[in-house]
């Protein structure tokens, strides 16, 4: 395995949601041993500390039924600018959430370093709507679509381009809970998804051989957006929307050991870890098992 300089990057970011706490997660990340745990495995580590996020009680609404817009976007501007500088110096980011709309900010800073982008996007949820067909108005619903190019153009157009990634470029992994929009957007670009349909079929170690050939051909770089939800609520309980049925912690580490084998992945995120809805810290703790097996640990 081959030693990383790794820049990590708390986003304490709740404004893309409605339930609180999740701005706690970069907190509770660090509190597992993420910055130990990846150091004993022998990567520099350099923590950047957090990003201002404007606190959810001096967020004005504004005329929009995206709920917080602008405080959202200048967060994921700011990051975008981080995660920019990271790869300019050959550092790999590593960015803790915080709910899923930092993928907004994060890709934008990512994908100007690559011609053709992958992203694997392991959730219970698309994220692919847009104001107009989100049941909620809460953006950590909508990042993938607005990396797309699909969506409220302050959004869209972080760091000045559009679109952030291509439809055939993406792969979902984990899906069983989808909005009508998203369904039509996934036929209509043709997004490669494995919901958990495909995943009782053909079993984690087959999907995640799919997703890597299918990435590996046409792509020079991948980010992993990993939003802790998509695990079963049994073995993630901290996070805003649970969906029951989900991958397990065997399955996941599975995938992060296949992704780490693979060698492909470029930057990562792992995001909506709450501990205010945790049990002792739980989500977290395995947020950061998942992040060792992603960076190389081996029992033998
Ligand atoms: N699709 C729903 C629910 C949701 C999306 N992402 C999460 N929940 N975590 C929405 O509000 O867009
Ligand atoms: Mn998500
Ligand atoms: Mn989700």
């Amino acid at each position: 395995m081959d030693k990383k300089r790794i820049s990590v990057i708390g986003v304490p970011m709740d404004l893309g949601q409605m339930r609180r706490g999740v701005d706690m997660g970069p907190s509770a990340i660090r509190y597992a041993g993420v910055i130990e745990h990846l150091e004993h495995l022998g990567h520099i580590i350099e923590d950047l500390g957090d990003i201002q996020i404007t606190p959810a009680e001096r967020v004005h609404t504004a005329e929009t039924n995206l709920r917080n817009l602008e405080a959202v976007a200048d967060g994921n501007t700011k990051l975008a600018d981080i995660v920019n500088n990271v790869i300019s110096n050959g550092d790999f980011p590593l960015i803790l959430g915080g709910d899923h709309s930092i993928a907004i900010g994060t890709l934008a800073g990512v994908s100007q370093h690559y011609k053709n982008l992958g992203v694997i996007w392991y959730d219970a949820h698309g994220d692919l709507n847009t104001g107009e067909t989100s049941p909620s108005g809460n953006i950590h619903g909508m990042p993938l679509a607005v990396s797309l190019g699909i969506g409220h153009p302050t959004l869209v157009n972080i760091h000045g381009y559009a679109p952030k990634v291509k439809p055939q470029n993406i792969v979902i992994i984990g899906a069983r809970s989808l909005d009508d929009g998203e369904c039509r957007l996934i036929k209509e670009k043709g997004i490669r998804v494995y919901t958990m349909h495909e995943i009782d079929r053909l079993g984690m170690t087959k999907i995640m051989e799919e997703t890597i050939q299918y990435l590996k051909e046409k792509t020079d770089g991948v980010h992993l957006s990993l939003d802790l939800d998509g695990l079963d609520p049994s073995d993630a309980p901290g996070v805003g929307t649970p969906v029951i049925g989900g991958l397990s912690y065997r399955e996941s580490h599975l995938a992060m050991e296949m992704l780490e084998e693979s060698e492909m992945i470029t930057s990562a995120e792992f995001v909506e870890v709450n501990p205010i809805l945790d049990e002792r810290n739980k989500t977290a703790t395995v947020a950061v098992a998942l992040m060792c097996s992603l960076f190389g640990e081996k029992l033998l």
